[in-house]
């Protein structure tokens, strides 16, 4: 992972800009990717004729049915990682009797899972298992320096509120908790995949301890990731227009680029039949994130595939993860679909680049 730009990071982008262009170029190639490497096994499908959207669905959506284990009904709003060849996930598992919890996943593709029936066991710094937490949910996966970094909605213990739970694994086998990052309400704690000017970043969305109906985007810096301070406004809710003027909340770890930190969140609009949550794109500054560069007006994509209209709540897309071929640009980008079903969205880096600077109202 990279600090700054080193001679080694400035070695290993040329690296990629050759092998960019040996690649197949895309409509509106624009930028470089760092801090990713090439990924030609992932998911992948080409952009359907005659779609006029940035991104499209895969045909074969859903990837995770309904009750994907005995003891789950619905596994959405997950993540998932590169990991010794094949692909490792953190999901959240709504069990039967409604309550969230994290389980984790192995594929060799990263579309055919293999789940743990039982959630993930976390311990504390001395291997002693935590108590379990009422509720654990919608997890981001990201590796930093060569450690494995899980953060979710965590139940504050003791006291049935919801604020961001933070992990460290090395091998995916042993979860060490790390302290609170948050007092409630915060949900969406998403790190960025680097340290920023010698520390960690955490996107997060604090809020209320309901249904919340409000929601902005902010950042927090921490040096050792236990005192999380210097808390920054990136954006508020609405800028865009209606379809995110109830509550907005970062989506998957972000991608950095020559062009800006590549952010895809979650977008709410409130109507007279309930909630819909789209997802879009923001460019932010890769030096200052606090900063806006560009953020789009509309979203790219909204409810509108059954499994996104029709489930356990209905007209819900909610991003958590992406995979990302840095020859190509190519991006899968994995949603919680209707608080039922995993599905998977594909578009390219570099498109979504020009399509947010070209959809961006300064
Ligand atoms: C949000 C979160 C998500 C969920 C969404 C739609 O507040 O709880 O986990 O997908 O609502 O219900």
């Amino acid at each position: 992972m990279l600090n700054s730009e080193t001679n080694e990071e400035r070695a290993s982008a040329e690296k990629k800009i050759a092998a960019q262009k040996s690649a197949p170029k895309t409509e509106g190639s624009n930028g470089r990717i760092f801090g990713l490497s090439a990924l030609p096994n992932m998911p992948w499908e080409d952009k359907p004729a005659g779609c006029t959207r940035p991104i499209w669905r895969y045909s074969a959506n859903p990837v995770i049915d309904r009750n994907p284990l005995p003891n789950v009904a619905r596994a959405f709003n997950s993540a998932v990682i590169p990991y010794g060849g094949g692909y490792v996930g953190v999901f959240r598992m709504d069990h039967h009797n409604c309550m969230p919890h994290l389980h984790f996943g192995t594929s060799p593709d990263a579309l055919n899972w293999t789940f743990n029936e039982e959630p993930i066991q976390f311990v504390d710094e001395d291997g002693r298992p935590m108590p379990k937490a009422e509720f654990t949910y919608d997890p981001r996966v990201l590796e930093i320096d060569g450690i494995y970094y899980i953060s979710w909605c965590n139940e504050f213990p003791g006291t049935m509120s919801p604020t961001i739970g933070l992990a460290m694994t090395e091998d995916f086998e042993t979860f060490v908790q790390l302290e609170n990052a948050f007092l409630p309400f915060n949900r969406n704690g998403v790190l960025f995949p680097r340290k920023i000017n010698g520390e960690f970043v955490m996107l997060n969305r604090p809020s209320d301890n309901g249904h919340t109906p409000f929601g902005d985007i902010y950042l927090s810096h921490s040096k050792d990731l236990i005192y999380w301070g210097k808390h920054r406004l990136v954006m508020k809710r609405g800028a865009g227009g209606w379809w995110e003027n109830t509550k907005i909340g970062p989506g998957p770890v972000p991608i950095e680029t020559s062009e800006g930190w590549l952010v895809i969140y979650h977008a709410v609009s409130n109507t007279c039949n309930g909630l819909i949550y789209s997802m879009s794109t923001v460019l932010l500054d890769r030096d200052d994130p606090a900063k806006v560069l560009y953020r789009a007006n509309q979203p790219m994509l909204s409810p509108e595939a059954p499994y996104e209209t029709t489930g356990f709540t209905p007209n819900v897309i909610f991003p958590c993860a992406t995979l990302c071929d840095a020859d190509t640009g190519r991006l899968a980008i994995y949603c919680g679909a209707a608080d039922t079903f995993t599905s998977l969205a594909f578009g390219n880096v570099y498109d979504l680049i020009a399509w947010t600077k070209a959809n961006s109202d300064g």
